[in-house]
């Protein structure tokens, strides 16, 4: 078979794999950060400020794994002659080389299509989606190494010389772009405040209670209004009066989903460092919060001493100028700085100290 489109040539081919290591690396590294925030090693440390770091972190995540799916498919379209090469295995190296593509290209598909799904909450499977997802991006990291070192001398060489000389090639990598950047720019208003128009996809919108998305309703939940209710500090009681009659505080914080979606809004609640005071518990201990609900895998949350002792770190009692929507966890959640939405439990009853 003979290919002849000017797609299928080295330069075309590395520079895209170029912009897709690039892409990928970023999505790497932002998905470990939120990994360990979430299950963190003895000895890593994340810091409750800036506020919306997180939040940024976890946008580049899904804008450079939205990013990725053009730049994936014109990589495999342009390399996918190489598949029909005979001898199908020449050396080791090219054994190597081959198995790396095979096993890069599955894990790079699998991550980028249980990502959007992930994101769009189509969960298809039947596995956890974190684990999964977790497990196979070091499967796509090592594969992209392996692949990177054995074709460093043509990348060299691609990558060196004069810039791109025929026009068809050139339109080509436009349209690679093109792609991406429009990709990018249809979801990217999930999270980036002012393309939240232009994003045609944005699967979040403002329709929501008080503005802000709702992940998990009470329904879902299971958890209903309880007049009865009290918050257990320590071991110490307090009625919903008593939390509204403490010094409150308002700040603007944002939810960020690992779902893909965040969004900002103004929270007011008493500060959880005046609670533990008020429990006789010091400043910056950890805390485990609890949540009314019964089942479900987010109904519990750890909050680290940078976070208890920061003054930011709210147990909130209104959102947006309104007692909180029960959908957003009435009577009270915590909403604290520069963390991931999931671990900003909603309907809390008993901050443990541990
Ligand atoms: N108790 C409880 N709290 C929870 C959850 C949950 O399932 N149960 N979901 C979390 C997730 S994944 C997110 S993103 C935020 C969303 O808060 P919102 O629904 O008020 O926007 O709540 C968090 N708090
Ligand atoms: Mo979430």
């Amino acid at each position: 078979m003979k290919f002849t489109s000017t797609a299928h040539h080295e330069k075309a081919t590395s520079r895209i794999g170029l912009w897709l290591g690039i892409a990928f690396l970023v999505c790497f590294v932002t998905g470990l950060v939120s990994h360990a925030i979430q299950h963190p090693p003895s000895w890593f440390f994340w810091p409750s400020r800036p506020v919306n770091l997180y939040r940024v972190t976890q946008g580049l995540h899904v804008v450079s794994g939205v990013a990725a799916i053009p730049l994936l498919l014109a990589k495999l379209w342009s390399v996918y002659p190489k598949l029909f090469e005979r001898p199908l295995i020449k050396s080791l190296p090219h054994a190597l080389e081959r198995g790396s593509i095979l096993v890069l290209s599955g894990a790079a598909f699998f991550e980028l299509v249980t990502g959007i799904l992930n994101v769009g909450q189509n969960y298809l499977w039947s596995f956890y989606f974190p684990d999964a997802h977790y497990a196979v991006a070091w499967v796509a990291v090592g594969s992209i190494l392996v692949h990177i070192g054995v074709k460093l001398p043509i990348i060299r060489r691609a990558l060196q010389r004069d810039p791109l000389p025929d026009a068809s090639r050139r339109a080509f990598l436009r349209t690679t772009w093109l792609a991406s950047g429009a990709a990018v720019v249809a979801t990217a208003g999930v999270t980036v405040p002012f393309l939240r128009d232009v994003s045609v996809l944005a699967w979040r919108s403002n329709k929501a209670p008080q503005g802000v998305p709702v992940n998990r309703t009470a329904v879902a939940a299971g958890v209903v209004r309880d007049p009865s209710w009290t918050l257990d500090v320590a071991g110490k009681r307090f009625t919903l009066a008593e939390l509204t009659a403490m010094r409150q505080t308002t700040a603007d914080l944002p939810i960020a989903c690992v779902e893909g979606w965040s969004q900002s809004a103004s929270w007011t609640g008493v500060p959880v460092v005046d609670l533990l005071a008020a429990a006789g518990a010091g400043p910056g201990v950890s805390v485990k919060v609890h949540s009314m609900e019964q089942n479900g895998l987010y109904r519990t949350s750890v909050l680290p001493g940078a976070h208890t002792r920061d003054p930011l770190t709210l147990l909130a009692l209104r959102c947006n100028g309104e007692v909180l929507d029960l959908d957003h966890g009435y009577p009270c959640r915590i909403i604290a700085p520069n963390r991931p939405g999931v671990l900003q439990t909603k309907w809390v009853n008993r901050l443990e100290v541990l």
